[in-house]
């Protein structure tokens, strides 16, 4: 055996074991108990790994090595999400296919994570973009077209002029595209659509069925947003309609002074009188250009425009003047609202502006205010100003002036949800293609199944033309088809499924990738699913999440899944924060050391010239340390004046911690980190670096403290070690870590589960002898965290197969006790029972223990206690009369 550790020789050798073993193929049907643990799935990216990625992928790693080994059956699959935007970029801007480009990135992605020596079953690999998986996603479209639940409507959109697509509401944030960076704008255009409102409520209920964070539960609420009110009919006498209004709040019926119409409200035409008609128009144009976001910022001003038109209270009679203002959305509840200024904060700023009366109707006590109302009141209280209701309080006005909408026709309860319809078209070439045919009448026929897939056409160009046209519009062959019933002429459609398509359902293809029949074997599924731990990143909070789970409840009411939800626990790995380093520039481009400069409500300023600077951060590579003048380290680097020529500046940087990112050039490359440290120990300081929940910064000289432990780990082995019974001294120490190893496996708390080793490990090399015995238990216990150096050592311990499924050592109960003593319990002086205890047990606690002991309660019962003498290490004495 060689002395020194050595992981370049030996993670190789026992990744190709793995492989060539198949070790880690999960065995579908087999009679021990299953565990699926899911990871998210990577988008194959040119840029390669990151040290983000791995780490949500070594804690379920973990587990399912674990799990092995307390003989569960595990399926832990991999994959690639390799439909979307960036291979297309790249497509357009080299000419290269994104088929070309996805394979090369996925080679590098397998490659990469292999080497991590991931217990994955590689046989289940998936690729969305695979023919034979796209498939099942167009099957999928096709069951939620028979349901129902897809269609084509005219939608007002989120288009982005930049990427020349339409983007989801998920995936628009302040008006901006999430993607690019860039403003969204308002268009309409015909989309497909999926009606996820359908399932707002179970989407919503069926959370309680999950374990999951409560953070993320949190966010699909708000997202979905239920909203309990009513809707009330305010009637338009000049053109005999009506209009209804959504409302939370039908107690204040009473305070509504104006209604107001979204700008895209159908009924604004009729209601619009002719001197108005042309300010109305005009707004609706500049309404069109802000995205909703923009529209219901609170911090935004209120704009709008009067219509002309009146509608009439149902509760009182009153004419109440029509606005349109685009506060209120066209998508939402009715698209219309009463207005009460009095008690909503939005109306009231727009009445103080448009100088539209405002009515108090709620007050705290029942008393109206003195004077004009500072604020919109918006708090539940008494009712006031409100006809016979007066002196009613909110919750119970709300059912009252609700049934008595109800019984005179004019309303009804209603619930709301903020959740919308998901707009599933994207103007894009690499995604997969809608398996419809739309006929010349418009009527849009699905294919049949016997047909899928429909496969992408091979094209040299993907842009997208200005007018959002996607590029498949330039696949004219591939577009013209006929409808095969009649013979007729049919085209294609040239949108193409969003991102999300494949990855809403991968969790269910791992089960069964390779069945040419159908998507999944339906015993397949009821023996793997649910997942029963998924691990990934927060940021899919409600988009990805969301959307599985409602595809998930769709195949489930079809019968071809048998779980209602697919991930029964989540857990969010925090992120890995790389250390960035920037300086400064003034704005002739000369370098600006971080010395030099002063903050100000985030703004760089120069402390001498006092002129605002810009930041520039500087590649990893190309920072130097230097002690500054207390001597602490310090970063510097030689930058040149901006332009490249003249003399280059020494300048002190700063270190800040961010998300890692090209731009701020502190990307981790895992396979650096192989290189100098070995996966063993990238995989150990993943772990250790902190709790699995929790944001941390990449330390790399935090890498060197794990390397040295499996160095002295390794050192344990080369030994000499004896055949004979460990002292019970070593046992204890051993089989305390091993407990609390297992106890934090158990909850995923690895960081402190690595700790204890180490501190196990610091203590067995102060003994003068190693015990074989200890050795092998302790070589089990690393295993499934460094599983190279623990499959080699496991070798050299003598044994011929893997350690993968060698049973998990059992903790032996009678060596966790700590030392005890023995008490003697009286009562009253009187010794009643002898008691037995820790030996390092609190006052507080032996008092509760001697006080509750069978023996002594019969003597203590229905007299007082009158006080409890603890001699520690001797007896307890209670007094009672
Ligand atoms: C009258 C009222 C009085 C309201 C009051 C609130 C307070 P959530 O909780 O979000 O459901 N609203 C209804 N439809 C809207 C739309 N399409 N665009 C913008 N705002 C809309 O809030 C529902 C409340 O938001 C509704 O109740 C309505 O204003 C407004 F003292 O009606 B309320």
């Amino acid at each position: 055996m060689r002395d020194r550790y050595d992981p370049a020789t030996i993670e190789p050798r026992w990744q190709k074991y793995w492989e060539e073993n198949r070790t880690f193929a999960a065995v579908d049907f087999d009679p021990r108990p299953k565990l699926y643990a899911l990871d998210m799935f990577p988008y194959p990216s040119g840029a390669g790994l990151h040290v983000g990625h791995p780490e949500g992928w070594t804690a379920t790693d973990i587990v399912c090595r674990y799990k092995r080994m307390r003989g569960y059956n595990v399926l832990h699959p991999m994959g690639w999400d390799a439909f979307g935007l960036p291979a297309e970029k790249f497509a357009v801007d080299t000419g290269t296919h994104p088929a070309v480009t996805t394979r090369r990135n996925v080679a590098n992605f397998r490659r990469q994570i292999k080497r991590l020596g991931f217990s994955y079953d590689w046989d289940r690999e998936v690729n969305t973009t695979d023919p034979e998986y796209y498939r099942w996603t167009q099957w999928i479209f096709l069951q939620l077209m028979k349901a129902g639940l897809a269609y084509q409507a005219e939608a007002p959109v989120n288009w982005c002029p930049h990427c020349r697509t339409v983007a989801a509401n998920e995936e628009v944030t302040g008006g901006v595209h999430e993607r690019c960076g860039k403003e969204m704008v308002r268009a309409s255009m015909r989309q497909w659509m999926l009606r996820i409102t359908r399932y707002a409520e179970r989407l919503l209920d069926d959370l309680d069925l999950v374990d999951w964070p409560e953070s993320i539960k949190a966010m699909q609420r708000e997202w979905i947003g239920r909203s309990e009110g009513a809707e009330v009919d305010f009637a338009l006498p000049q053109i005999e309609e009506s209009i209804r209004v959504f409302t939370t709040r039908p107690d204040t019926l009473f305070g509504a002074t104006y209604i107001v119409m979204a700008p895209e409200h159908p009924l604004v035409p009729r209601v619009t009188t002719e001197t108005q008609r042309a300010a109305v128009e005009r707004y609706i144009k500049s309404a069109a250009r802000k995205s909703d976001l923009e529209r219901t910022d609170l911090s935004k001003d209120k704009t709008g425009v009067f219509t002309g038109g009146y509608a009439k209270n149902p509760v009182n009679g009153e004419s109440l003047p029509i606005w349109i203002a685009d506060y209120v959305l066209a998508g939402y509840g009715t698209g219309a609202i009463m207005a009460v200024p009095g008690h909503d904060s939005r109306d009231f700023e727009f009445a103080t502006r448009y100088e539209i009366p405002i009515v108090e109707v709620v007050s705290k006590d029942g008393r109206p205010t003195e004077g004009p109302l500072p604020e919109a009141f918006t708090e539940d209280g008494i009712a006031i100003n409100s006809g016979e209701f007066d002196g009613m309080e909110t919750v119970k006005f709300k059912q009252r002036i609700t049934s008595w909408l109800e019984e005179r026709g004019r309303g009804r309860a209603t619930v709301n949800y903020r959740l919308r319809d998901w707009l599933f078209s994207r103007q894009r070439y690499w995604g997969e293609p809608f398996p419809v045919r739309l006929l010349e009448d418009g009527t849009v026929q699905p294919m049949d199944e016997s047909e899928l897939p429909l496969l992408l056409p091979d094209m040299q160009r993907f842009e997208p033309s200005a007018t959002g046209e996607s590029p498949l519009a330039y696949a004219t062959e591939w577009l013209s088809t006929t409808d095969p019933d009649t013979g007729r002429p049919a085209r294609h459609e040239t949108h193409t499924m969003p991102q999300w398509a494949g990855s809403c359902w991968y969790y269910l293809r791992f089960i069964d990738p390779h069945n040419q029949e159908r998507p999944w074997d339906p015993d397949k599924e009821r023996y793997w699913m649910p997942v029963d731990l998924y691990v990934g990143g927060a940021e899919h909070a409600v988009l990805h999440l969301l959307y599985a789970r409602f595809w998930h409840k769709v195949l489930f009411d079809l019968g071809h899944v048998s779980t209602p939800e697919p991930f029964m626990r989540l857990v969010n790995q925090g992120m890995i924060l790389g250390f960035a380093y920037r300086f400064f520039r003034s704005a002739e481009g000369a370098p600006v050391g971080a010395d030099e400069v002063r903050l100000e409500g985030g703004a760089p300023y120069h402390r001498k010239t006092g002129k605002v600077l810009t930041s520039e951060y500087v590649p990893l590579d190309e920072v130097r340390w230097r002690p500054d003048a207390s001597g602490e380290r310090c970063p510097f680097a030689e930058i040149k004046p901006e332009g490249g020529d003249g003399e280059s500046r020494r300048v002190q940087l700063e270190e800040l911690t961010e998300k890692m990112s090209k731009s701020r050039g502190n990307v981790v490359n895992p396979d650096v980190i192989v290189d100098e440290f070995g996966a063993d120990a990238m995989r150990l300081y993943e772990m250790f670096m902190g709790p699995l929940e929790v944001v941390k910064p990449w330390n790399t000289s935090g890498i060197q403290g794990v390397r040295r432990f499996l160095d002295r780990f390794w050192s344990l082995f080369v030994r000499d070690y004896t055949d004979s019974p460990a002292p019970m001294s070593q046992l204890k120490m051993l089989h305390k870590a091993l407990a609390k190893v297992t106890r934090d496996i158990e909850a995923l708390r690895f960081n402190t589960a690595i700790s204890a080793m180490m501190t196990l490990l610091n203590d067995l090399l102060k003994e003068e002898q190693v015990h074989r015995e200890v050795q092998n238990v302790f070589v089990r216990m690393l295993s499934p965290f460094a599983p190279h150096i623990a499959e080699e050592l496991w070798r050299e311990l003598g044994h011929e197969s893997t350690i993968a499924y060698e049973p998990w050592p059992e903790v032996r109960p009678e060596l966790l006790v700590e030392e005890t003593v023995k008490l003697a319990v009286q009562v009253n002086g009187k010794l009643r029972t002898p008691l037995e205890v820790p030996k390092d047990m609190g006052r507080e606690e032996l008092e509760k223990l001697a006080l509750n002991h069978p023996k002594v309660e019969r003597h203590v019962e229905g007299k007082t206690i009158r006080k409890v003498v603890v001699v520690p290490g001797r007896v307890v004495n209670i007094v009672v009369g």
